[in-house]
């Protein structure tokens, strides 16, 4: 297999390490990249700042964390005997089942040798006479590197919101997405969740069965289909490993979601009222994310949209017995699927106990953190434990956090300053040699992450290898591709529903970050398509500069 000359991670002409390639992260996108760039024969390095592989799955470990796509399907598809042997226990894994998988995969690979942990990136500054990144690491080192790619993660910066008195709060303070290591025992205690997304959804009926009383804040309330979760019988996983060929290719070339899954050949409005209620009864039976497949126009046509969002309501009110807290769960105010789609076990239902109570914050919010309470519509909510389930700053937030300076010492952040701009969510004109695995132009949290994972690195890895191929030393996405593809993004966007909520897809949740829907929503058949073909017309839109040429210029 070709290969860029590899610099074998031997000291550079500066005294510094130089690698081929350094990869930031460890998550599924990391331990990927690094896994096929051993195979081209490049010396990388990955930097992670956890003390272990598995990204987002090594951090959010609060109760009841499990995937929402189903864990035959979250899982790895490029080696074909790790799917045949790995054996999922439960239709949705359990994060320290994820972590588990996440660690076999480093030791099945022989992964470890090549990463760092507890090590940050802090800053990657390129060099445009010699072409190379200089990265700068927290155990204060830098070493210098080809490329770099970013595989930091979508929903990795647990955001903490700026609440008065919160730091003078006498009991712990949790949050799900940085969830401590050790186990968290609320028996006893009253305990506070603030927020109510996913991360809340499935770790309130946990916490409710632990906790003396539970009192959630909710601002805005979500649509949350059942899981159904239950044991994977062996039949089970055989029927997954048998079809794997048709069920992988599916969900990469046909699913818009990455998602193996019976799709829609109608629009909900096609059906009469019986037939409708009939299709979502049987889509809830079936439980998760795959709800919003019932029909083909759900994110796309209001009126469509609110027959499902009224079968759902219907659902929380058959559920919840008390009507006012029943009415207080019925979201009211975003189409259904326009914010991410929760999936849980018993949420609705444990609002049923008598340990739980349900504030609605959504007029006053809340209004201070006292040493022993929460405060709210001049109400104090007495509590011993608080945990915030107050999401990420998704898709920019971990990027944003590395100081990387491109071209002219122009920051990604100054770039980025009003929305993030990639060619195809890949990389970024003025950052040569840069990649962002999943970054935001890419079909990513809109898909199963693994599914949108391997195909850009397999991406990026055939690039490599076509660079090498023809000489090529640099690369950079133009200007113009560039432009292009921002403005394809937010005019797909645009077409849907998406764009009337308020959701961290659109980046409403961080206080001054620009309101751009960042995800790309062709779909991951669609996109894989544009970037195959981009590839195949010779990386069109992607500036290469010859090593040569290069040196040349460096040399004048
Ligand atoms: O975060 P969120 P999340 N005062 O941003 C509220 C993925 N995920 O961690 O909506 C009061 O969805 C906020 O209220 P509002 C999944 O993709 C996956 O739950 O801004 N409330 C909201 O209710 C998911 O979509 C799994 O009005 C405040 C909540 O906090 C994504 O992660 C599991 C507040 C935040 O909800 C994020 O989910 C879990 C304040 N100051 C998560 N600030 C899987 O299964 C925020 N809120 C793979």
């Amino acid at each position: 297999m070709s290969a860029l000359p590899s610099m074998s991670g031997k000291d550079d002409a500066t005294g510094l390490k130089a690698y081929d390639v350094v990869v930031v992260g460890a998550g599924f996108a990391g331990m990927y990249m690094l896994h096929r760039l051993r195979g081209q024969g490049l010396k990388a390095r990955v930097y992670e700042q956890g003390g272990d592989v598995g990204g987002t799955w090594y951090w959010n470990r609060y109760p009841g964390a499990r995937c929402d796509v189903e864990s035959m399907q979250y899982s790895y598809s490029f080696s074909d005997e790790l799917q045949q042997e790995w054996n999922w226990s439960e239709r949705y894994a359990p994060q320290p089942e994820i972590l588990k998988y996440a660690n076999h995969v480093a030791d099945r690979f022989n992964l470890r040798g090549d990463i760092q942990l507890n090590t940050r990136v802090d800053r990657a500054v390129f060099d445009e006479d010699t072409n190379t990144w200089a990265v700068a690491t927290s155990d204060g080192k830098t070493v210098t590197a080809k490329f770099v790619v970013l595989a930091t993660g979508c929903l990795s910066n647990a955001r903490v919101p700026d609440i008065r008195g919160l730091k003078d709060f006498r009991g712990e303070v949790y949050h799900t997405g940085h969830w401590p290591h050790e186990s968290v025992d609320f028996t006893g205690l009253r305990v506070g969740v603030i927020g109510t997304g996913s991360s809340a959804i499935q770790s309130v009926p946990v916490i409710a069965q632990q906790a003396r009383h539970l009192t959630v804040f909710q601002r805005t309330p979500n649509f949350s289909i059942p899981a159904w979760n239950a044991e994977l019988t062996a039949e089970e996983r055989e029927a997954f490993r048998k079809n794997y060929p048709e069920i992988r290719r599916f969900a990469r070339e046909e699913a818009r979601n990455g998602i193996y899954a019976e799709l829609p050949d109608r629009g909900a409005l096609d059906d009469g009222d019986n037939a409708r209620r009939a299709k979502y009864e049987q889509r809830w039976e079936k439980g998760g994310l795959t709800f919003m497949l019932a029909y083909n126009n759900l994110i796309l046509d209001k009126a469509a949209n609110d027959t499902a969002a009224d079968f759902v309501r219907d659902k929380i009110a058959e559920i919840v017995k008390d009507p006012e807290t029943a009415k207080l769960l019925q979201p009211d105010n975003h189409p259904i699927g326009s914010k991410r789609i929760c999936v849980d076990t018993e949420y609705y239902a444990t609002f049923n106990r008598p340990n739980v109570t349900l504030v609605d914050i959504r007029a006053s919010g809340i209004e201070a953190i006292l040493p022993n309470a929460v405060r709210t519509g001049a109400k104090d909510y007495e509590i011993d434990a608080l945990v915030l389930a107050t999401g990420f700053d998704a898709m920019t937030g971990s990027v944003a956090r590395i100081d990387i300076r491109g071209r002219g010492e122009k920051t990604l952040n100054q770039k980025w300053a009003e929305g993030p701009k990639t060619y195809l969510g890949l990389m970024s004109e003025g950052f040569p040699n840069l990649f962002i695995v999943t970054g935001p132009g890419s079909p990513s949290v809109l898909s199963n992450m693994i599914v949108s994972i391997e195909q850009h690195v397999d991406w990026i890895t055939d690039c490599l290898s076509w660079m090498r191929g023809r000489g090529f030393g640099t690369m950079e996405a133009s200007k113009e591709a560039e432009d292009k593809w921002v403005a394809h993004v937010n005019e797909v966007a645009q077409l849907t529903l998406y764009p009337q909520a308020n959701s961290w897809y659109m980046g409403a949740n961080i206080p001054g970050k620009p309101r751009i829907f960042m995800p790309y929503i062709g779909g991951v058949g669609v996109y894989r398509r544009i970037c195959d073909d981009v590839a195949a017309k010779g990386y069109e839109g992607f500036a290469m500069t010859a090593k040569e040429r290069a040196q040349a210029a460096v040399a004048s």
